[in-house]
């Protein structure tokens, strides 16, 4: 993950300006989290595992982690991996409040009205806050976040986000402290929203963290992808992001968050607890009552990866889990 310092994405740039800008940037982020990390006496994250040959595939010019600054040209994560591009990004969308198909959810979604939106931050907080979204653009720092997106499907995107680390909005909000988790739920308006009205679901979405690892530097609120503001689809105007976990679990277009003290519901979890559970942490050992999680497709790519335990982030966040049974805690 590469942490760039402060840019104002105020101008407009053609996309080819950009994306050259954007180049600069990465470097110069890659190197400063270099420096981070071992600053912090953390080793750089290990190699990791090349990408499954089971298919037949030959080794492609990513299947060794590349540690030094991106070659000249390159977007790519901090394991070497090329970034997806925004139409990649932005047409191929799981957002069941639109559509469960997900090459249609970005036409279905094209008129979803933005403003006003307000996001409370409540519960078992000092300071109880609603935030209108110029308010959040101006509260905290907009950085880009370069993390890979692994769906629970077995299919996975390397995205450009924009935002900041949701545990400064918690510090905001003061967490009291018998809070414990956090939960979150998006807008529920079926008339906005025609998905919501499938009685398939219990909506309106929800999901949760457990307060420490909502409060790891990993989890971010976005507002952008590309140096742009997010599209209806990708869950605008503020959606969370968790990247060693499920996509699932990185709920859209949220209104409200809460601390609360006991370890919330999530709407996958109503609808099929015995398939999505809690945690829901990227995890390569334990497969989906009805299919394998060991690989993953790419978008983008043929044939199949290896999928990487909490999806990369293992030095990062593997000791949230110290001493819990991964296997019951899905
Ligand atoms: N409110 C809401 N949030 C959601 C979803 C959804 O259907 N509704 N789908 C989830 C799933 S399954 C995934 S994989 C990611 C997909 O995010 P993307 O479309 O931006 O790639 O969003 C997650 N957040
Ligand atoms: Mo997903």
């Amino acid at each position: 993950m590469s942490r760039i310092p402060k840019i104002s994405w105020q101008e407009i740039t053609p996309e080819r300006v950009y994306l050259n800008r954007r180049q600069l940037m990465v470097g110069a982020g890659a190197a400063l989290s270099a420096v981070a990390l071992a600053a912090c006496g953390v080793e750089p994250p290990a190699a990791a595992p090349a990408p499954a040959s089971a298919a037949g595939e030959s080794a492609s010019p990513t299947a060794t982690p590349d540690t030094r600054a991106p070659a000249a040209g390159a977007t790519t994560d901090e394991l070497g991996d090329p970034l997806n591009d925004f139409e990649q990004i932005t047409n191929y969308n799981n957002f069941y409040e639109f559509s469960t198909d997900k090459q249609s959810v970005a036409k279905l979604a094209a008129n979803f009205p933005l403003t006003p939106w307000t996001v409370t931050v409540g519960g078992l907080v000092d300071n109880p806050i609603t935030y209108d979204m110029d308010d959040i653009r101006k509260a905290f720092d907009i950085e880009e976040r370069i993390y890979r997106l692994r769906c629970v499907e077995a299919w996975s995107m390397v995205i450009p986000w924009m935002g900041f680390p949701l545990g400064k909005l918690l510090a905001a909000a003061g967490p009291k402290s018998d809070a414990k988790y956090v939960r979150f739920q998006t807008l529920h308006d079926p008339a906005l929203m025609p998905g919501q009205n499938s009685t398939w679901y219990s909506w309106p979405y929800t999901e949760g963290l457990r307060l420490d690892e909502a409060m790891n530097d990993l989890a971010i609120l976005s507002t952008g992808l590309y140096g742009k503001d997010l599209l209806p689809q990708s869950g605008a105007p503020l959606r969370l992001v968790v990247p060693w976990k499920y996509g699932f679990k990185s709920i859209k277009s949220i209104v409200s968050i809460e601390l609360v003290a006991e370890q919330p519901n999530s709407l996958w979890m109503d609808a099929a607890p015995n398939e999505y559970g809690f945690y829901a942490n990227v995890n390569p050992d334990v497969d989906h009552p009805r299919w394998s999680q060991a690989s993953e497709r790419r978008i983008g790519e043929l044939g199949r990866r290896a999928t990487l335990p909490f999806n990369g982030y293992a030095e990062q966040v593997a000791g949230l889990y110290d001493g819990m049974d991964l296997r019951k805690n899905f």
